[in-house]
């Protein structure tokens, strides 16, 4: 085993809160969703058994409704806002009242794969079908097949250029005081900036009074963003939910996934726009196109199998996005006008990206390009550490450090 991976997992087993996995310590004290489908995947490589650990407790926050939060608040701490106070949600567990995006499926089929057990896997599917429901429910209620956002929170790309038209029609008045814990934890300059705070709290407090009930947020919601990224995810979550009722006999479920994931992959399609060589998201509130350039249009690679043509496009334009960069894959395209390469998800490269976009390309039959990326995660790491992200021009650590899905990604990508 060589010293990053060792590295690697003695930062899963620091981080480690029994059972679930932090982030990191202190700047993210709880279990969230999507970190900890990724750090189950590291998991799976040498302790299944504690991979499932990290996506049962998860689904321990999942709600009546089907929804499994962003946040579970598994045990108190005060280094983080908002905490449970702030949230206000009904579930016994407590936690967020939020989503985020859906690899908890893809985590599992990998689990079941590497040895895993059938029971557990079993449960853990039955959750993961109760999640994929609701967000077509609560959050494609038109049936288009592409899902919404409520937050910009869902996306985990919290400050993404993406959601700045969308964001701005948001007021920056808040009834709770936002009382940021992170800027005392990394550099602000590093971090989303005050009024992008603002916002998101009002959208708490407005989800919040709605009882955060999902038909009437829907109704109140001042932010709906049909996000291409995290409707590219579900897609992918779709198929491997699909393979896993098959697996598990259950032909009626299989039928009904199936069935969505025809739909999400036409609605996905017709968001394809060739003068951008990207897919985009759809604002719908004004109904326009999202046309922030950032890493999310690339995104649909993980779970289509695309044309000749639209892949050639997607890798070239790729190219030119990565082209005398230090890190790929930014998440803003370099020279924009909202690029900036230290701040967040509004241009640095992190490695939980760089792992979809690599899977993404590997099916779409483009080894050289995936091969490009995967060396740029990987030396990244080795030169910085397991930085949270990093800044693409300078190729610099930056944010939290001792980060769990950095060593998860560096263990699945070195592999
Ligand atoms: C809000 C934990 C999470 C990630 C997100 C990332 C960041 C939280 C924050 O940290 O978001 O959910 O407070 O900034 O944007 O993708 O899941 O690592």
């Amino acid at each position: 085993m060589n010293q990053h991976i060792a590295e690697a997992r003695r930062i899963l087993a620091a981080n480690d809160r029994g059972g679930y996995t932090v982030p990191t310590d202190r700047l993210y004290p709880f279990q969230w969703n999507w970190d900890s489908a990724f750090v189950a995947m590291g998991f799976a490589l040498y302790d299944v058994e504690r991979a499932y650990r990290e996506l049962e407790r998860l689904a321990e926050g999942q709600w009546a409704d089907g929804m499994i939060p962003h946040i579970v608040f598994h045990q108190p701490s005060d280094t983080y806002f908002p905490g449970p106070a702030v949230w206000r949600t009904p579930n016994p567990v407590p936690t967020s009242g939020i989503t985020q995006p859906p690899v908890f499926a893809i985590a599992l089929r990998k689990l079941h794969e590497a040895g895993g057990d059938r029971a557990r896997s079993l449960a853990l599917y039955e959750a993961a079908l109760r999640w994929h429901r609701w967000w077509y429910r609560a959050r494609d209620p038109d049936g288009t097949g592409l899902v919404a956002l409520l937050h910009p929170w869902e996306s985990g790309s919290d400050n993404s250029p993406a959601w700045d038209v969308a964001l701005a029609r948001v007021p920056t008045t808040t009834a709770t005081p936002v009382a940021r814990k992170d800027t005392g934890h990394v550099s602000a300059d590093m971090r989303p900036r005050d009024a992008d705070y603002h916002r998101f709290i009002h959208l708490v407090d407005t989800y919040a009074d709605c009882g955060w009930n999902p038909i009437r947020q829907w109704q109140k919601a001042p932010f709906k963003v049909a996000d291409i990224q995290t409707t590219a995810i579900l897609l992918k979550a779709g198929e491997d939910l699909e393979v896993l009722a098959r697996r598990f006999d259950r032909p009626a479920e299989a039928d009904e996934i199936a069935a969505l994931n025809d739909r999400t992959r036409r609605a996905i399609l017709a968001q394809w726009r060739p003068q951008l060589s990207r897919f985009v998201s759809r604002d719908l509130v004004s109904g326009a196109d999202v046309e922030a350039a950032t890493q999310a249009g690339f995104m649909p690679l993980l779970s289509l199998d695309l044309d000749r043509a639209i892949v050639e496009a997607i890798v070239a334009e790729m190219k030119v996005w990565s082209d005398g960069l230090k890190v790929a894959f930014p998440t803003t395209k370099p020279g924009t006008s909202a690029w900036e390469p230290k701040r967040y998800w509004r241009g640095p490269a992190w490695a939980i990206i760089d792992w979809l976009l690599i899977d993404g390309l590997m099916r779409n039959r483009q080894p050289a390009a995936a091969a490009a990326l995967r060396r740029s995660a990987i030396a990244a790491i080795e030169a910085e550490g397991f930085a949270e992200y990093f800044d693409p021009v300078t190729g610099e650590g930056c944010g939290g450090l001792g980060f769990s899905w950095t060593a998860a990604a560096y263990m699945v990508l070195a592999e």
